[in-house]
């Protein structure tokens, strides 16, 4: 066995790390039974809230006359800002050009209106496969809240699953707006009050089972700001301790919590006002010393937070590291987590997610993260290789699936 030049390294890694399905747990995708809430097509690629926030820059108009447009004038205007008027070198907009050039577009061009045709001949059920092709995916975790008014109508109704699509209960009304959603839940048919006493805390559990159950969720999730501190007296902790995560035990599902956002810092900007804040990291550990059979899979938004979140995932094995998530998932950095996860923690990590809310992101989010994950392990590779320790193709390849979806079931024990 010999792993040949470094060169010859770098090409067998990069080729397996190419090929290897990846199984995509966080992305704002849906089953195409959702309809029209799953976004895809060029003109949604082109609103993402990346790209308004960044197209914004350039605007001069109110905000309110932004909003007031139809989506393909809104995306007209961001094309002539962020493509025409200025070269597309930020991440999201240098994902938008690789996305129409893995689907075989000619941007020589930048003719939109022809895309824009292009598009208009795909059926939806056809695109999906495309997608998951060309961004090489296998599973896609949805995000599904029940307290979405489109989405509710939809479980409640009932459809035939699409097995390439799993659920995820997501559950930030119940956990960052408790006094707003005790009335939903009272709508509902459920006995809350706004105290978190025994009578709430088994209706909450009530809740929770019937929608685990009926989305079938591999886990349950939500997004904390840099206020959330365990222990502590706020609702989102008393819920989380009393009957989230008791509920997460019994169905033995992880609790993904995703740290680090500072919601609507420029509402105006509607969703694509929110910002970034440190996190007590401390929090963090309480809860995994304090619930050492619960699972908990976390993400970190603040750049300056990773460090401390790759030292918690030695300590704790109920703790999972995965994603480079929104802000962060920007080359530069993904490249700086990777390396920093993969040199403390090893391999029982989920690099990264794709967040696509367009299902078209797939192909770029998947295909930009993959060169830089493959560019860091063949820097670790080589560094074995120069020990004289040799890798087999298959043992490659079984890190890699590891590192795409792997890890995570394992993880969460399927
Ligand atoms: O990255 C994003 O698209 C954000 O808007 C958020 O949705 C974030 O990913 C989240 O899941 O809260
Ligand atoms: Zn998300």
């Amino acid at each position: 066995m010999s792993n040949g030049t470094h060169a010859e390294l770098a090409t067998q890694v990069e080729r397996i790390v190419a090929s290897t399905e990846v199984y995509d747990i966080h992305t704002h995708l849906y089953d195409p039974a959702f309809g029209e809430l799953l976004l895809w097509g060029i003109d949604d690629l082109l609103v993402y809230h990346y790209l308004v926030a960044e197209a914004f820059r350039y605007f001069e108009m109110p905000y309110e006359k932004f909003w007031g447009l139809s989506k393909t004038q809104q995306a007209d205007l961001i094309w002539d800002a962020l493509f025409l008027k200025n070269s597309p070198i930020s991440e999201a907009c240098r994902g938008v050009l690789t996305t129409l050039n893995a689907l075989g577009l000619d941007l020589k061009r930048r003719d939109l209106p022809a895309v824009r045709k292009w598009f208009a001949q795909w059926k939806v059920e056809d695109y999906i496969s495309k997608c998951m092709e060309l961004g090489r995916v296998r599973r896609i975790s949805m995000t599904n809240s029940p307290f979405d008014d489109a989405e509710y109508s939809v479980w409640e109704k009932g459809f035939k699953r699409d097995e390439r699509f799993t659920a995820a209960l997501r559950i930030d009304p119940l956990l960052i707006a408790w006094g707003d959603t005790v009335p939903i839940l009272a709508k509902w048919g459920y006995q809350v009050g706004v105290s978190l006493n025994d009578k709430t805390i088994s209706e909450v559990r009530r809740f929770l089972e019937r929608w685990t159950k009926k989305i079938d969720a591999q886990y349950l999730m939500v997004s904390l700001g840099p206020d959330f501190d365990f222990p502590s007296n706020q609702y989102s902790a008393g819920l989380l301790e009393k009957g989230v995560l008791p509920h997460c035990h019994d169905f033995g599902l992880p609790m993904a919590l995703m740290f680090g956002v500072k919601r609507q810092v420029n509402p105006q900007l509607r969703l694509a006002g929110d910002g970034v804040a440190r996190t007590k990291m401390s929090a963090l550990e309480n809860l995994c010393a304090r619930f050492p059979e619960n699972k908990f899979l976390v993400t970190v938004l603040a750049r300056e937070n990773q460090h401390e979140l790759c030292v918690l995932a030695r300590k704790f094995r109920n703790l999972h590291i995965f994603g480079c998530w929104w802000f962060t998932n920007i080359p530069y950095i993904v490249e700086e987590m990777t390396r920093m996860r993969l040199e403390l923690v090893g391999l029982s990590v989920t690099p990264q997610h794709s967040d696509a809310r367009v299902l078209d992101q797939l192909i770029y989010k998947w295909q930009h993260s993959r060169k830089v994950i493959a560019r860091v392990l063949v820097d670790k590779y080589a560094d074995l290789v120069t020990t004289g320790w040799q890798l087999s193709e298959a043992e490659i390849k079984r890190d890699a699936a590891n590192l795409f979806g792997g890890a995570f079931e394992r993880f969460c024990g399927k």
